[in-house]
């Protein structure tokens, strides 16, 4: 249930309990991962217990997730947002992105999903899809080492159209279920390479099973919260993801 109010959306119904976010969800590899902290920002922690302070804040973020036609994007999306798995899924034209509502220590924070619709076929997406981006979800075929090496160029596209080190940049390697686990692990070898040069957290998922799919996302809505909210306590300066200090960590 939304509404618009004052030109903001307003959600009248509280965020389901499968989407509440207590704990700081954890990386899939320490190999490829963007932080190795497994508890909130010092400040985050702090601002949380502040209804005013986290008022203030950025409330939404937008996810693009991209890749080769045929990797699992939009099974990926489903998986999560709809909990099913359809193998004959098509985009439906026209609809362009998923609304996900999570809680994060206790604040109320929203994903902006956006699937491709099929512009991937023709190599060319609307440069309006890429905007504005918060979240870079790169998706390959775990079982097509092709689909990994095309990764770099999805993602050179995506940041033409964004501030140089204003998104997070995944890595997602799918359909784990189809390979063995020897050869999961090599493939798995192969992407964590590639998302060390793109500095991308590495995870390996399969939508089919759901594997490691909510974990997933928990984790992008974690990281995505965390840095809007030092954003809009920083008032717009660009961030690091270094360790906390001792002093934050006791200002705490
Ligand atoms: N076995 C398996 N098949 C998958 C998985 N994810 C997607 N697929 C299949 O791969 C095909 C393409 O998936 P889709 O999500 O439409 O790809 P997109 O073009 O990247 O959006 C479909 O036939 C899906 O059923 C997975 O995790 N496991
Ligand atoms: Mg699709």
């Amino acid at each position: 249930m939304q509404q618009m109010e004052n030109g903001k959306l307003q959600f009248s119904t509280p965020v389901s309990r499968d989407r509440v976010i207590s704990k700081f969800p954890k990386w899939y590899t320490p190999q490829a991962c963007l932080q190795m902290k497994d508890h909130w920002h010092g400040r985050v922690r702090s601002a949380c217990k502040d209804r005013a302070a986290w008022n203030a804040g950025m409330k939404m973020s937008k996810v693009v997730v991209v890749g080769d036609l045929y990797v699992g994007k939009t099974c990926l999306i489903n998986r999560f947002c709809k909990d099913m798995f359809d193998r004959d899924y098509k985009a439906t034209i026209g609809v362009d992105f998923e609304i996900e509502r999570f809680e994060l220590s206790g604040v109320p924070y929203t994903l902006q999903i956006w699937d491709t619709a099929g512009q991937e076929k023709f190599k060319c997406i609307a440069s309006t899809y890429y905007r504005g981006a918060q979240v870079i979800i790169t998706v390959f075929d775990l079982a097509d080492i092709r689909t990994l090496e095309h990764t770099r160029q999805w993602l050179e596209e995506a940041l033409r159209e964004n501030d140089p080190g204003s998104c997070f940049v995944f890595l997602i390697g799918t359909k784990r279920d189809l390979l063995s686990s020897a050869e999961c692990q090599r493939t798995e070898r192969d992407a964590i390479k590639i998302a060390a040069e793109m500095q991308a957290e590495f995870w390996s998922v399969s939508s089919k099973t759901g594997e490691n799919v909510r974990e997933f996302f928990f984790r992008v809505a974690a990281l995505a919260f965390e840095e809007s909210m030092l954003r809009a306590l920083e008032g717009g300066a660009p961030l690091t993801s270094e360790p906390e200090t001792s002093s934050e960590l006791t200002a705490a």
